[in-house]
């Protein structure tokens, strides 16, 4: 990944800390060394990156995030440079940090924290979290899967799709209706009636174990119901943890896009031998994406302080969520053009980039559903449900 393409125009890395220096530092070298030279070989193969896991459990960031140790915008760093690598990197720690570590600290009792977060944070057990069902996407509130009381604790019985590690998971964050209420369960995956099955033949996210899970009368005890989460909006507390990471990971996505297509116009010659960089259209669709960028990184960064002084409000994610991601795929969209045909070759890393891309726009809240949060902010009118 070229290191000597300077497109931060508006300097913005020069304001960060001494203490944030040194995490871009730490995980773009871990993203250069370890995640680079392999991810495209995994999303060609469709295979999970097993050998970068144990140097992102050297960086510590599961640890940060059980004890909260770690600044909002820190944070967002992280997930900046992490995304740098892949966008199916970033969602690991999206998944296992914000939404299943997000669940257990927000909503779960005592004894669920101290049993669960060390050996999430050490990565010693995987989580996953399950909201999403075949007939359910963007409209969780119509769940189908259902617990009961039983006399030692609850039984669950339904279906859950697409569900980022749920085939590695050791415990799963299931959230199912319980007297039509949507509840939070820690579910042990090693259970009777519970299975996991892949989701293969994908063409984005192909390097990320995305899995149907299959929950048929699995009984669990009384203590798996996390005690805290009494409605969905705790489920889409949590979804806002994951959507304020997938905000600044897109920024990481889109400058790693702009930075190998600078490399690459500079030293492709083309008319009168000049090299493509110095071509007027080029340049033009260059300044177009670093402005870009520009806007999404301070959009990001005022996210960092708004979370810093409080609750984020859900359509300040929305907002950031949806501007970044669409932002960052059309980047990602346009660097493959200016690479011409080498744009759709796995030589490079853009097309892997723009193909991820389009999970992150659709996971976590749609464009469409992120503009239908803001437009009820807007309006004071759900224009869903
Ligand atoms: P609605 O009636 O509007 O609200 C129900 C309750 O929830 C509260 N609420 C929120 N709370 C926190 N954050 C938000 N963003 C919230 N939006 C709403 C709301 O205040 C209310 O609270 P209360 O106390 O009054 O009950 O809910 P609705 O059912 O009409 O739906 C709202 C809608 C459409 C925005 C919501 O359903 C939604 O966000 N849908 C999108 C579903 C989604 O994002 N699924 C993601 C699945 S997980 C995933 O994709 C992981 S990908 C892996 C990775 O991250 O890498
Ligand atoms: P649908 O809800 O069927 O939407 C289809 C289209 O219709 C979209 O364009 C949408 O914007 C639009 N639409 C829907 N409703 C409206 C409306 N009212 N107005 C206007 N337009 C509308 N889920 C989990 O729970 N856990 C995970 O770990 C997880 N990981 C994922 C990993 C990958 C690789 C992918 C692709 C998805 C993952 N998801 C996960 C699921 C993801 O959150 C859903 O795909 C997403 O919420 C959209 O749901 P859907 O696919 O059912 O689309």
């Amino acid at each position: 990944m070229p290191s000597d393409i300077m497109t931060d125009l508006f300097r913005l890395d020069e304001d960060w800390t001494v203490e944030q220096r040194e995490v871009i530092a730490q995980v773009r070298r871990y993203v250069d060394d370890a995640v680079l030279p392999c991810i495209g070989a995994h999303h060609n193969d469709e295979t999970f990156p097993e050998e970068i896991i144990a140097g992102l459990r050297e960086l510590s960031i599961f640890e940060s995030i059980a004890d909260q140790s770690l600044a909002p915008t820190t944070y967002g760093l992280v997930n900046r440079e992490l995304e740098r690598g892949s966008s199916t990197l970033r969602s690991i720690v999206s998944v296992q940090g914000a939404l299943v570590m997000g669940a257990i600290q927000q909503f779960g009792s005592d004894e669920q924290r101290s049993e669960w977060l060390p050996r999430l944070g050490r990565l010693e057990a995987w989580g996953c979290f399950a909201l999403t069902e075949p007939n359910f996407g963007s409209n969780p509130a119509g769940m189908e899967t259902r617990a009961e009381v039983t006399p030692g604790g609850y039984r669950i019985s339904g279906a859950k799709s697409w569900i980022t590690n749920g085939v590695r998971a050791d415990l799963a964050v299931v959230w199912a209706k319980l007297d039509d209420t949507v509840r939070g369960f820690l579910v042990e995956t090693d259970r009777p009636g519970f299975s996991a099955s892949a989701i293969k033949g994908k063409w984005s996210f192909r390097s990320s174990e995305t899995a149907q899970l299959f929950l048929d009368d699995v009984e669990v005890p009384a203590s798996a119901l996390l005690p805290g989460a009494t409605s969905l909006s705790s489920a889409l507390k949590c979804l806002a943890g994951a959507r304020y990471t997938i905000a600044w990971g897109a920024v990481g996505a889109a400058r790693a896009c702009l930075e190998e297509t600078i490399a690459y116009l500079k030293e492709r010659p083309q008319f009168n031998n000049q090299p493509l960089a110095s071509h007027q259209l080029i340049q033009y669709k260059l300044a177009w994406m670093a402005t870009e960028i520009v806007g999404m990184e301070l959009i990001a960064r005022r996210l960092g302080e708004l979370r810093a002084q409080g609750p984020l409000d859900p359509a300040q994610i929305a907002l950031a969520k949806m501007n970044n991601c669409r932002k960052a795929l059309e980047v990602a969209r346009t660097c493959r053009e200016l690479l011409g045909a080498n744009g759709i070759h796995n030589e490079y890393h853009i097309g892997r980039r723009m193909l991820d891309l389009e999970t992150v726009l659709t996971y976590e809240g749609t464009e469409h559903i992120h503009a239908l949060t803001i437009g009820a902010a807007l309006t004071g009118i759900k224009a869903f449900g």
